[in-house]
């Protein structure tokens, strides 16, 4: 099948380099549940996979992913399809995800934290057949929350539930045997990713198969990764670090074992690290600051981690200094998007580069431009923002044609929206941002989604939300609000509002401001710099519990 014919809403690579890439090897026209295949024969009775006390040998767990995959089939599942998918670090998200690309079906990746209002739209902007949640996880009763979509979506119309499903699909029938359909060809859109996005809405990224089986087979290969490796997954599964920078698909196109943890708490992690003798893990600053304070750490022996990988966030340079001595282990950076580029720091560079620096691109046909704002490229060295093409970096955001011509150049290359510097080695380091975006440790959180939605309050004439400094997060959210005079909301009014809208609460801003009238610039807009400026002082609002 030709990419023309692909999936609609999704923007191909320009076939000369497409061609090009076929051309150099890195896309193989291998799918992504091959390439696990692939590593299943190789390592039949090695251990991929561990889940609490649950655990799978590579044989098992391709087996079972080909069980589950007939019973997606007997759902009526097949190419293209979308199926959300919001699981926590479960072994049934493995088990559903390998599923899902055997059979060519999409899984759209939601995060355990979204609530109604994004699955919502996740649902019908994919117009998602179905979708496999947890029963109740963190305290939120999932199949409600899918009923409730269903309710309003009727495209969705199986809702698989891991765990007590009630009147719903359970997983575990899934289980089948039968014989599967071919599987679908390496340049079709694998799954559907999210974007940290700055724009109102969610944006969606479509990898196919041939793009990202290359990001993770180079991941693997630079983070040196082969059977022995075991890594413990703590960020949450579906997101694109601890999925493929080099996370679970790179360890299984290894021969490695992932284990899941079920909390990134310093001590439950401690514990897994001791048992299980994890050689690798990656974590968020937050995180990483998080298991350096922790007490516990000098109770568990974690002389197995080999490396700490450190991503998705500023890592302050004092904390990346503390880390390999606390931990007896090797700090590499990765500064990674899901829209495709990642950077990691090498094991063979100068020591110096994994403290000061974010890394430096997977391919040597990763395109790097740093530019000003007229998009001229700056002098070597200089700060500026960073553009990006490359074999395994989207050409668009699925169904965004008029976003898609401000998040990209004319000639393809991804506005990252991050300011950096490129060092004479090729190294990277990110110096700020552009986007309108706020990093609250490591979950990006997009100013305008929650601008539109404060501004959905008949209280509310205006609103603007930006970042504040936070020892712990790197950076919390400050929501400043010009209130209508007839109906002024309190903070505390405005946080329910939000709540009830049904938004992940990490997007609940943690602070809450008001104001007679939002400062502007010369132009016109919202003068945000001014208003980070002021959430620096001290602050009337009332502070809303932090979530
Ligand atoms: C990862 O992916 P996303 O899509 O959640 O977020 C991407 C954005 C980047 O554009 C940048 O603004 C920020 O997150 N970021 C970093 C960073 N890594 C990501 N900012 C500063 N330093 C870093 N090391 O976050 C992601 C995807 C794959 C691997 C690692 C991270």
């Amino acid at each position: 099948m030709s990419v023309d014919e692909a999936l609609p809403g999704f923007v191909p690579w320009p076939s000369e380099f497409a061609q090009r890439y076929r051309a150099l090897g890195y896309w193989t026209g291998v799918d992504l549940y091959a390439d696990f295949a692939a590593s299943a024969a190789r390592h039949p009775q090695r251990t991929a996979l561990v889940c609490g006390e649950r655990r799978w040998r590579y044989a098992e767990l391709a087996r079972d992913a080909e069980r589950v995959a007939v019973g997606l089939r007997a759902l009526g599942l097949g190419p293209r399809d979308r199926v959300l998918v919001q699981l926590p670090n479960v072994a049934e998200f493995y088990l559903a995800v390998l599923a899902l690309l055997r059979i060519g079906a999409l899984p759209v990746f939601a995060l355990p934290a979204h609530r109604r209002a994004e699955l919502a739209y996740f649902v019908e902007h994919t117009q998602a057949r179905a979708a496999i949640v947890a029963d109740m996880e963190a305290g939120c009763d999932h199949r409600a929350l899918l009923r409730d979509v269903a309710a309003a979506q009727p495209c969705l119309r199986e809702i698989v539930v891991v765990g007590d499903a009630q009147e719903l699909r359970p997983f575990a029938s899934l289980y089948g045997d039968g014989s599967l359909p071919p599987p679908p060809d390496a340049s079709e859109v694998a799954f559907l990713q999210l974007s940290g996005g700055s724009t109102g809405v969610p944006k969606l990224i479509p990898r196919s198969h041939d793009d990202y089986l290359y990001s993770v087979r180079e991941s693997a290969r630079i983070c040196g990764l082969g059977p022995e490796s075991v890594y413990l997954c703590a960020l949450p599964a579906a997101h694109n670090f601890p999925m493929s920078s080099p996370g679970a698909l790179g360890v299984f196109h290894a021969g490695g074992c992932v284990v899941l943890a079920r909390s990134a708490e310093p001590a439950a992690c401690f514990a897994l690290i001791e048992r299980e003798r994890a050689t690798l893990t990656a974590l968020v600053p937050a995180l990483a600051l998080a298991w350096l304070e922790s007490r516990q750490r000098a109770r568990y022996d974690l002389s197995s981690l080999r490396v700490l990988q450190v991503g998705g966030a500023h890592l302050a340079e004092d904390v990346a200094r503390r880390i390999p001595d606390a931990f007896g282990c090797r700090l590499q950076q990765v500064f990674g998007m899901a829209e495709g580029l990642v950077n990691y720091t090498r094991n063979e560079d100068a020591e110096e580069l994994a403290y000061i620096s974010q890394g430096r691109p997977i391919s040597a046909a990763d395109e790097i431009r740093v530019v000003d704002d007229e998009d001229r490229d700056v002098a070597p060295g200089e700060v500026g923002h960073l553009l990006t093409r490359g074999p395994y970096t989207i050409r668009g955001y699925y169904r965004a044609p008029a976003h898609n011509t401000q998040a990209f150049t004319a000639d393809g290359y991804y506005r990252t929206g991050d300011r950096v510097r490129r060092l004479p080695g090729g190294h990277l380091q990110v110096v700020g941002r552009a986007k309108d975006q706020i990093n609250r440790g490591g979950e990006k959180i997009a100013a305008a989604e929650v601008e539109s939605h404060l501004l959905a309050h008949p209280g509310v004439f205006d609103a603007a939300l930006v970042a504040m400094p936070d020892r712990w997060l790197g950076e919390k959210a400050c929501a400043w609000v010009v209130a209508r005079e007839t109906a002024a909301p309190s903070a505390r009014e405005l946080q329910r509002f939000l709540r009830e809208r049904g938004i992940a609460a990490y997007k609940l801003p943690d602070r809450i401001e008001f104001l007679d009238r939002l400062p502007r610039t010369a132009v016109g807009k919202v003068d945000k710099r001014a208003l980070q400026a002021r959430a620096l002082g001290p602050l009337t609002g009332t502070v809303p519990p932090t979530p």
